[in-house]
């Protein structure tokens, strides 16, 4: 008898161990997926739903730790599965289907295309996302065309360093930043992004939380709208990407810049995150923006402590497990600084760990100011994660 103790945290292995002894590719990746062990919260559930629950995991052989409320339910992908069919599920349970079988179904079958107003990014590698920042605390001789040829000289250097996309921001959204009316933040974007796809750099994104900005951004160009706010903060956004037929970041934060940091309070940060950005992206599903076009953002550094973060990185795959393309921007924030001790000018090898990690738990874009070794950490993390 020999035995090998498999590697589990992903399929990989299970359907590397398959296909190594005979199976097809097909079947060895389902039976792969079937056996992964998965855990899932159930929270705000009835009493008659725990108790059937219960019943329901101890003839399912599934483990279940529940609480006033909640249940934590923990069996491979297969055992879960009867569970999210209407037609085999236990009586009580009718309305944890649903849920469970998008689950399940993103789970079993991610996303791997973001259509966006110019067409469609592959999602079967890293995306890099390059910030161009045309704010005048970053771009500080303030020239119009002086800021104008910089900006395009970034975007070039961060395209030949391998960017798919290009983030164009107009306001800063660090806290006590200075509010820029709309026509400041259109006279700020509008020209860059016009210069950007005359020249074929990009896509675009457009960094903005206004609807008229956003308006603005896609005339000239842009193909992503960027809203660090959620479209808590203008409402008319989700309708100006959504007749656009723009791609649409939704991240997470609370309150505003001047706000957020008073409201980095959660009692489990990485479950409130996701039931907030299910918020947010139901805003943009009703402001007509396609469910394919939508990519969510956990906002790193946004009503978050450097605590908050690290444990926001690492449960990254509960922000996954809604079911959209998952993108992050760690660069080079502060809670790479609590970790490292490095000053912001010197946060691009965290930045890249950092996104190693990312792409590891789920994230498929990587919203950054220099991409050079994110890029390296980013092919090292994909060449060893995906089986090709
Ligand atoms: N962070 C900043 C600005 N825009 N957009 C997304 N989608 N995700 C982010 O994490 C994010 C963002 C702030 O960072 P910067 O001011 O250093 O660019």
């Amino acid at each position: 008898m020999k035995l090998t103790a498999l590697a589990a945290h992903t399929p990989e292995a299970v359907r590397a161990a398959l296909a190594a002894r005979g199976w097809d590719a097909q079947p060895a990746w389902f039976a792969a997926c079937g056996v992964q062990s998965l855990v899932v919260l159930l929270e705000d559930i009835a009493e008659s739903e725990r108790e059937a629950l219960v019943r329901w995991s101890a003839k399912a052989g599934a483990d279940v730790l529940t609480g006033d409320g909640w249940a934590l339910v923990s069996a491979a992908a297969s055992r879960l599965a009867p569970l999210a069919r209407p037609d085999r599920l236990p009586p009580g349970l009718e309305a944890v289907a649903p849920e469970l079988g998008r689950f399940l179904a993103s789970y079993a079958d991610p996303p791997r295309r973001w259509e966006i107003a110019a067409g469609a990014l592959a999602l079967d590698h890293p995306v890099l996302i390059g910030v161009v920042n045309v704010t005048p605390d970053s771009f500080s001789d303030g020239g119009r065309f002086a800021t104008l040829d910089r900006a395009v000289a970034q975007a070039e250097r961060l395209v030949a360093d391998g960017c798919e996309l290009l983030d164009v921001g107009g306001e800063s959204t660090r806290p006590g930043a200075a509010a820029v009316s709309e026509a400041d933040e259109i006279a700020r974007v509008a020209p860059v992004i016009e210069q950007l796809a005359r020249r074929g750099l990009g896509p675009v994104s457009v960094d903005t939380r206004k609807a008229a900005v956003a308006r603005a951004a896609l005339a000239a160009g842009a193909a992503v709208v960027n809203d660090v706010s959620g479209l808590s903060f203008d409402a008319a956004l989700a309708r100006v990407a959504g007749d656009a037929g723009a791609g649409m970041i939704v991240m997470h934060m609370r309150g505003t810049p001047d706000t957020m940091d008073s409201l980095a309070v959660y009692r489990h940060v990485a479950a409130e995150v996701a039931a907030e950005l299910g918020t947010a992206v139901a805003r943009a599903e009703a402001g007509g923006v396609a469910r394919e076009r939508i990519v969510v953002d956990p906002g790193f550094g946004f009503a978050k402590t450097p605590e908050q973060n690290f444990r926001l990185l690492d449960e990254l795959a509960t922000i996954a497990g809604l079911g959209y393309p998952v993108a992050v921007g760690p660069s080079r924030k502060r809670f790479l600084g609590a970790a490292t001790g490095r000053p912001v000018d010197d946060r691009d090898r965290a930045t890249a760990v950092a996104c190693a990690l990312a792409w590891e738990r789920g994230a498929r874009l990587f919203r950054v100011h220099d991409p050079g070794l994110a890029r390296e950490a980013l092919r090292l993390a994909d060449a060893t994660t995906s089986a090709r």
